[in-house]
Protein backbone atom coordinates (compact mmCIF):
# COMPACT_ATOMS: atom_id res chain seq x y z
CA UNK A 1 0.00 0.00 0.00
CA UNK A 2 1.41 3.53 -0.86
CA UNK A 3 0.02 6.84 0.03
CA UNK A 4 -2.45 6.83 -2.93
CA UNK A 5 -3.61 4.06 -2.71
CA UNK A 6 -6.67 2.46 -0.02
CA UNK A 7 -7.54 -1.10 0.67
CA UNK A 8 -10.17 -2.31 -1.98
CA UNK A 9 -11.76 -5.66 -1.39
CA UNK A 10 -8.49 -8.01 -1.94
CA UNK A 11 -6.70 -5.39 -3.54
CA UNK A 12 -6.02 -2.33 -3.89
CA UNK A 13 -7.59 1.46 -5.53
CA UNK A 14 -6.43 4.45 -5.80
CA UNK A 15 -6.89 7.66 -3.39
CA UNK A 16 -6.83 10.26 -6.63
CA UNK A 17 -9.61 11.76 -8.55
CA UNK A 18 -9.92 11.71 -12.07
CA UNK A 19 -13.09 13.83 -12.58
CA UNK A 20 -11.53 17.14 -11.23
CA UNK A 21 -13.78 19.41 -8.68
CA UNK A 22 -15.73 22.41 -10.28
CA UNK A 23 -17.86 20.37 -12.85
CA UNK A 24 -21.27 21.23 -13.60
CA UNK A 25 -22.89 18.25 -12.43
CA UNK A 26 -26.32 18.72 -10.12
CA UNK A 27 -26.26 18.64 -6.31
CA UNK A 28 -26.53 15.02 -5.54
CA UNK A 29 -26.04 13.37 -8.78
CA UNK A 30 -26.39 9.98 -9.21
CA UNK A 31 -23.61 9.77 -12.65
CA UNK A 32 -20.98 11.60 -11.28
CA UNK A 33 -20.62 8.92 -8.08
CA UNK A 34 -20.83 6.22 -10.85
CA UNK A 35 -18.16 7.92 -12.77
CA UNK A 36 -15.82 8.71 -10.33
CA UNK A 37 -16.04 5.14 -8.72
CA UNK A 38 -15.30 3.91 -12.26
CA UNK A 39 -12.28 5.90 -12.80
CA UNK A 40 -10.91 4.76 -9.49
CA UNK A 41 -11.54 1.05 -10.32
CA UNK A 42 -9.87 1.77 -13.89
CA UNK A 43 -6.90 4.00 -12.42
CA UNK A 44 -5.26 6.41 -14.78
CA UNK A 45 -3.93 4.10 -17.96
CA UNK A 46 -6.89 4.49 -19.65
CA UNK A 47 -8.65 5.98 -22.77
CA UNK A 48 -12.26 7.70 -22.89
CA UNK A 49 -14.16 7.86 -25.28
CA UNK A 50 -17.57 10.16 -23.93
CA UNK A 51 -21.07 10.64 -26.10
CA UNK A 52 -22.74 13.51 -25.86
CA UNK A 53 -25.11 13.97 -22.48
CA UNK A 54 -24.82 15.09 -18.82
CA UNK A 55 -21.51 13.58 -18.45
CA UNK A 56 -19.93 15.74 -21.44
CA UNK A 57 -22.11 19.21 -20.75
CA UNK A 58 -21.32 19.31 -17.86
CA UNK A 59 -17.84 18.65 -17.88
CA UNK A 60 -16.23 20.54 -20.30
CA UNK A 61 -17.63 24.28 -20.94
CA UNK A 62 -15.40 25.71 -23.35
CA UNK A 63 -12.27 26.14 -22.58
CA UNK A 64 -11.99 23.74 -19.22
CA UNK A 65 -12.26 19.97 -19.14
CA UNK A 66 -13.15 18.17 -15.85
CA UNK A 67 -11.35 14.87 -17.00
CA UNK A 68 -7.90 13.52 -15.56
CA UNK A 69 -7.65 11.41 -18.19
CA UNK A 70 -7.10 11.20 -21.76
CA UNK A 71 -10.86 11.81 -23.45
CA UNK A 72 -12.45 12.48 -26.06
CA UNK A 73 -16.26 14.06 -26.89
CA UNK A 74 -18.22 12.11 -29.78
CA UNK A 75 -21.38 12.54 -31.15
CA UNK A 76 -24.50 11.50 -29.66
CA UNK A 77 -25.04 8.56 -31.66
CA UNK A 78 -21.47 7.18 -32.50
CA UNK A 79 -19.08 6.31 -29.51
CA UNK A 80 -19.32 2.78 -30.10
CA UNK A 81 -17.86 3.59 -33.41
CA UNK A 82 -15.21 5.93 -32.12
CA UNK A 83 -13.85 3.71 -29.38
CA UNK A 84 -13.79 0.96 -32.20
CA UNK A 85 -11.47 3.12 -34.17
CA UNK A 86 -9.12 3.89 -31.44
CA UNK A 87 -8.61 0.09 -30.28
CA UNK A 88 -8.32 -0.56 -34.48
CA UNK A 89 -5.18 1.96 -34.25
CA UNK A 90 -3.60 1.06 -31.43
CA UNK A 91 -3.88 -2.60 -33.03
CA UNK A 92 -2.40 -1.71 -35.95
CA UNK A 93 0.54 0.38 -33.93
CA UNK A 94 1.15 -3.09 -32.17
CA UNK A 95 1.33 -5.33 -35.54
CA UNK A 96 3.72 -2.39 -37.28
CA UNK A 97 6.15 -2.52 -33.85
CA UNK A 98 5.29 1.15 -33.21
CA UNK A 99 4.10 0.22 -30.18
CA UNK A 100 5.28 -2.52 -28.25
CA UNK A 101 2.11 -3.93 -26.55
CA UNK A 102 -1.19 -2.07 -25.76
CA UNK A 103 -0.96 -1.44 -22.32
CA UNK A 104 -4.51 0.65 -22.04
CA UNK A 105 -7.69 0.23 -21.30
CA UNK A 106 -10.48 1.62 -23.24
CA UNK A 107 -13.68 3.30 -22.31
CA UNK A 108 -16.93 4.26 -24.13
CA UNK A 109 -19.43 6.01 -22.11
CA UNK A 110 -22.99 7.04 -23.27
CA UNK A 111 -26.41 8.15 -21.09
CA UNK A 112 -28.98 5.53 -21.38
CA UNK A 113 -30.15 7.75 -24.79
CA UNK A 114 -26.98 7.55 -26.48
CA UNK A 115 -26.87 3.48 -26.04
CA UNK A 116 -30.50 2.37 -26.09
CA UNK A 117 -31.92 4.79 -28.89
CA UNK A 118 -29.43 6.78 -31.27
CA UNK A 119 -26.04 5.43 -30.34
CA UNK A 120 -27.15 0.85 -30.60
CA UNK A 121 -26.09 0.52 -33.83
CA UNK A 122 -22.63 1.63 -33.84
CA UNK A 123 -22.85 0.09 -30.29
CA UNK A 124 -23.87 -3.36 -32.04
CA UNK A 125 -21.45 -3.04 -34.83
CA UNK A 126 -18.68 -2.69 -32.48
CA UNK A 127 -19.89 -6.12 -29.82
CA UNK A 128 -20.48 -7.83 -33.23
CA UNK A 129 -16.53 -7.03 -34.17
CA UNK A 130 -15.29 -8.10 -31.12
CA UNK A 131 -13.58 -4.86 -30.37
CA UNK A 132 -11.57 -4.74 -26.62
CA UNK A 133 -13.24 -2.35 -24.50
CA UNK A 134 -15.18 -1.26 -22.32
CA UNK A 135 -18.68 0.33 -22.42
CA UNK A 136 -20.32 1.83 -19.76
CA UNK A 137 -23.70 3.21 -19.85
CA UNK A 138 -25.18 5.59 -17.41
CA UNK A 139 -28.57 5.26 -17.26
CA UNK A 140 -30.85 7.85 -15.83
CA UNK A 141 -33.82 7.30 -17.82
CA UNK A 142 -34.23 10.12 -19.90
CA UNK A 143 -32.39 12.52 -22.43
CA UNK A 144 -31.62 15.17 -19.25
CA UNK A 145 -29.50 17.29 -20.63
CA UNK A 146 -31.57 18.18 -23.10
CA UNK A 147 -34.67 18.89 -20.66
CA UNK A 148 -35.62 15.65 -19.27
CA UNK A 149 -37.05 14.03 -22.73
CA UNK A 150 -38.08 10.17 -22.55
CA UNK A 151 -35.96 7.68 -23.88
CA UNK A 152 -36.47 3.84 -24.27
CA UNK A 153 -34.90 3.42 -21.00
CA UNK A 154 -37.91 5.79 -19.57
CA UNK A 155 -39.37 2.87 -16.68
CA UNK A 156 -43.57 2.76 -17.17
CA UNK A 157 -45.07 5.15 -15.62
CA UNK A 158 -42.96 7.98 -15.29
CA UNK A 159 -43.50 11.30 -16.46
CA UNK A 160 -41.10 13.17 -18.19
CA UNK A 161 -41.49 16.45 -20.34
CA UNK A 162 -42.59 14.41 -23.51
CA UNK A 163 -44.51 11.88 -21.47
CA UNK A 164 -46.19 13.78 -19.06
CA UNK A 165 -48.96 12.76 -16.74
CA UNK A 166 -52.06 14.08 -16.65
CA UNK A 167 -55.81 13.13 -16.88
CA UNK A 168 -55.16 10.64 -20.21
CA UNK A 169 -52.21 9.37 -19.27
CA UNK A 170 -50.11 8.12 -16.87
CA UNK A 171 -46.67 9.26 -18.26
CA UNK A 172 -44.60 6.63 -20.01
CA UNK A 173 -46.73 4.20 -21.23
CA UNK A 174 -44.20 2.06 -22.75
CA UNK A 175 -42.07 -0.60 -20.95
CA UNK A 176 -37.97 0.08 -20.31
CA UNK A 177 -36.11 -1.74 -23.11
CA UNK A 178 -33.75 -4.40 -21.51
CA UNK A 179 -30.15 -3.42 -22.60
CA UNK A 180 -28.08 -5.67 -20.56
CA UNK A 181 -30.57 -8.52 -22.70
CA UNK A 182 -29.08 -6.96 -25.87
CA UNK A 183 -25.82 -6.70 -25.30
CA UNK A 184 -25.87 -10.02 -24.10
CA UNK A 185 -27.25 -11.09 -26.99
CA UNK A 186 -23.93 -10.67 -29.09
CA UNK A 187 -22.30 -13.03 -27.56
CA UNK A 188 -19.62 -10.35 -25.30
CA UNK A 189 -18.07 -12.41 -22.88
CA UNK A 190 -19.35 -9.83 -19.87
CA UNK A 191 -22.39 -7.68 -18.93
CA UNK A 192 -23.32 -6.73 -16.01
CA UNK A 193 -25.62 -4.43 -14.00
CA UNK A 194 -24.34 -1.77 -10.89
CA UNK A 195 -25.36 0.73 -9.09
CA UNK A 196 -23.65 3.78 -7.53
CA UNK A 197 -25.58 3.23 -4.00
CA UNK A 198 -23.38 -0.32 -4.62
CA UNK A 199 -19.87 0.77 -5.06
CA UNK A 200 -17.82 -1.82 -4.29
CA UNK A 201 -19.54 -3.96 -6.28
CA UNK A 202 -19.89 -1.49 -8.85
CA UNK A 203 -15.91 -0.85 -8.93
CA UNK A 204 -15.24 -4.62 -9.16
CA UNK A 205 -17.64 -4.96 -12.38
CA UNK A 206 -16.05 -2.03 -13.95
CA UNK A 207 -12.56 -3.71 -13.08
CA UNK A 208 -13.24 -7.15 -14.20
CA UNK A 209 -14.88 -5.48 -17.88
CA UNK A 210 -12.15 -3.58 -19.10
CA UNK A 211 -9.90 -6.88 -17.82
CA UNK A 212 -11.56 -8.91 -19.71
CA UNK A 213 -10.54 -9.82 -23.50
CA UNK A 214 -13.29 -8.52 -25.97
CA UNK A 215 -15.84 -6.25 -25.18
CA UNK A 216 -17.68 -5.61 -21.79
CA UNK A 217 -20.98 -3.72 -20.98
CA UNK A 218 -21.73 -2.47 -17.51
CA UNK A 219 -25.09 -0.89 -17.01
CA UNK A 220 -25.95 1.36 -14.36
CA UNK A 221 -28.42 3.09 -12.56
CA UNK A 222 -27.98 6.72 -11.93
CA UNK A 223 -30.47 8.43 -9.79
CA UNK A 224 -31.02 11.87 -11.44
CA UNK A 225 -32.21 14.48 -8.59
CA UNK A 226 -33.57 17.03 -11.51
CA UNK A 227 -35.25 14.05 -13.46
CA UNK A 228 -36.38 11.92 -11.34
CA UNK A 229 -37.24 15.02 -9.09
CA UNK A 230 -36.25 13.90 -5.69
CA UNK A 231 -33.65 16.07 -3.55
CA UNK A 232 -29.93 15.54 -3.45
CA UNK A 233 -29.70 13.90 -0.17
CA UNK A 234 -31.40 10.68 -1.06
CA UNK A 235 -29.85 9.73 -4.34
CA UNK A 236 -28.15 6.79 -2.74
CA UNK A 237 -30.88 5.76 -0.67
CA UNK A 238 -32.96 5.63 -4.16
CA UNK A 239 -30.38 3.69 -5.92
CA UNK A 240 -30.45 1.35 -2.77
CA UNK A 241 -34.09 1.16 -2.98
CA UNK A 242 -33.98 -0.02 -6.61
CA UNK A 243 -32.38 -2.76 -5.86
CA UNK A 244 -34.39 -3.46 -2.56
CA UNK A 245 -37.50 -3.76 -4.50
CA UNK A 246 -35.84 -5.81 -7.56
CA UNK A 247 -36.66 -2.74 -9.74
CA UNK A 248 -32.70 -2.41 -10.65
CA UNK A 249 -31.45 -6.06 -9.53
CA UNK A 250 -27.55 -6.58 -9.38
CA UNK A 251 -26.59 -9.27 -11.92
CA UNK A 252 -23.48 -10.38 -13.86
CA UNK A 253 -23.69 -12.24 -17.52
CA UNK A 254 -20.61 -14.12 -18.01
CA UNK A 255 -20.75 -15.72 -21.71
CA UNK A 256 -24.68 -15.82 -21.30
CA UNK A 257 -24.45 -17.28 -17.86
CA UNK A 258 -26.35 -15.40 -15.08
CA UNK A 259 -25.43 -14.99 -11.70
CA UNK A 260 -27.54 -12.40 -9.16
CA UNK A 261 -25.01 -10.47 -7.02
CA UNK A 262 -27.19 -9.09 -4.55
CA UNK A 263 -30.39 -10.89 -3.41
CA UNK A 264 -32.38 -9.76 -1.22
CA UNK A 265 -34.67 -12.56 1.00
CA UNK A 266 -37.59 -10.47 0.29
CA UNK A 267 -37.82 -7.40 -2.31
CA UNK A 268 -39.35 -4.23 -0.96
CA UNK A 269 -42.49 -3.00 -1.97
CA UNK A 270 -42.04 -0.80 -5.18
CA UNK A 271 -43.87 2.11 -3.61
CA UNK A 272 -41.04 2.65 -1.57
CA UNK A 273 -38.91 3.44 -4.58
CA UNK A 274 -41.62 5.45 -6.29
CA UNK A 275 -43.04 7.89 -3.23
CA UNK A 276 -39.51 9.53 -3.00
CA UNK A 277 -39.76 10.74 -6.44
CA UNK A 278 -42.07 13.30 -8.13
CA UNK A 279 -42.03 11.85 -11.49
CA UNK A 280 -44.06 8.59 -10.30
CA UNK A 281 -46.04 11.36 -8.15
CA UNK A 282 -49.33 11.12 -10.03
CA UNK A 283 -49.73 7.21 -9.88
CA UNK A 284 -52.75 5.86 -8.18
CA UNK A 285 -53.06 2.95 -6.10
CA UNK A 286 -53.83 0.55 -8.66
CA UNK A 287 -51.24 2.07 -11.03
CA UNK A 288 -48.60 1.42 -8.15
CA UNK A 289 -50.08 -2.35 -7.83
CA UNK A 290 -49.93 -2.48 -11.86
CA UNK A 291 -45.91 -2.19 -11.69
CA UNK A 292 -45.57 -4.29 -8.73
CA UNK A 293 -46.86 -6.70 -10.93
CA UNK A 294 -44.61 -5.86 -13.35
CA UNK A 295 -41.41 -6.05 -11.19
CA UNK A 296 -42.22 -9.10 -9.89
CA UNK A 297 -42.77 -10.97 -13.16
CA UNK A 298 -39.38 -9.90 -14.32
CA UNK A 299 -37.73 -10.13 -10.93
CA UNK A 300 -38.96 -14.00 -11.80
CA UNK A 301 -38.08 -14.32 -14.97
CA UNK A 302 -34.35 -13.27 -13.91
CA UNK A 303 -33.95 -15.66 -11.45
CA UNK A 304 -35.07 -18.48 -13.53
CA UNK A 305 -32.25 -17.53 -16.21
CA UNK A 306 -30.33 -17.63 -12.73
CA UNK A 307 -31.14 -21.15 -12.00
CA UNK A 308 -30.76 -22.18 -15.49
CA UNK A 309 -26.94 -22.68 -14.27
CA UNK A 310 -26.49 -23.62 -10.81
CA UNK A 311 -23.17 -22.91 -9.41
C1 LIG B 1 -28.18 13.68 -33.68
C2 LIG B 1 -28.44 14.41 -32.41
N1 LIG B 1 -29.71 14.54 -31.98
C3 LIG B 1 -29.97 15.22 -30.85
C4 LIG B 1 -28.95 15.77 -30.14
C5 LIG B 1 -29.27 16.56 -28.90
N2 LIG B 1 -28.92 15.80 -27.71
C6 LIG B 1 -27.71 15.86 -27.13
S1 LIG B 1 -27.58 14.89 -25.79
C7 LIG B 1 -29.20 14.40 -25.94
C8 LIG B 1 -29.82 13.49 -24.94
C9 LIG B 1 -28.85 12.67 -24.15
O1 LIG B 1 -29.55 11.72 -23.39
P1 LIG B 1 -28.77 10.56 -22.69
O2 LIG B 1 -27.92 9.83 -23.66
O3 LIG B 1 -29.74 9.75 -21.90
O4 LIG B 1 -27.76 11.35 -21.71
P2 LIG B 1 -28.11 12.28 -20.42
O5 LIG B 1 -28.14 13.68 -20.89
O6 LIG B 1 -29.39 11.82 -19.84
O7 LIG B 1 -26.94 12.02 -19.50
C10 LIG B 1 -29.80 14.97 -27.04
C11 LIG B 1 -31.20 14.76 -27.44
C12 LIG B 1 -27.63 15.61 -30.62
N3 LIG B 1 -26.56 16.10 -29.94
N4 LIG B 1 -27.41 14.94 -31.74
MG1 LIG C 1 -30.12 9.85 -19.87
Amino acid sequence: MTRDTVRFGQGLVTTKEFLAEGHNFCTGCGESLAIRMALKALGENVIMANATGCAEVCTTPMPYTSWRIPWMHTLFENVGAVISGVEAGLKISVEKGRLQERDVKLLAMGGDGATSDIGIQALSGAFERGHDFLYICLDNEAYMNTGIQRSSATPYGAATTTAPAGKLSIGQITRKKNMPAIAAAHSIPYVATASPSYRLDLMKKVRKGAEIKGPAYVHILVPCPTGWRHGGDVTVEIGRLAVQTGIFPLYEIEDGRYTLNADPLELRPVEEYLKLQGRYRHLTDPDIAQIQQMVNADYDLLKERVAAFPK
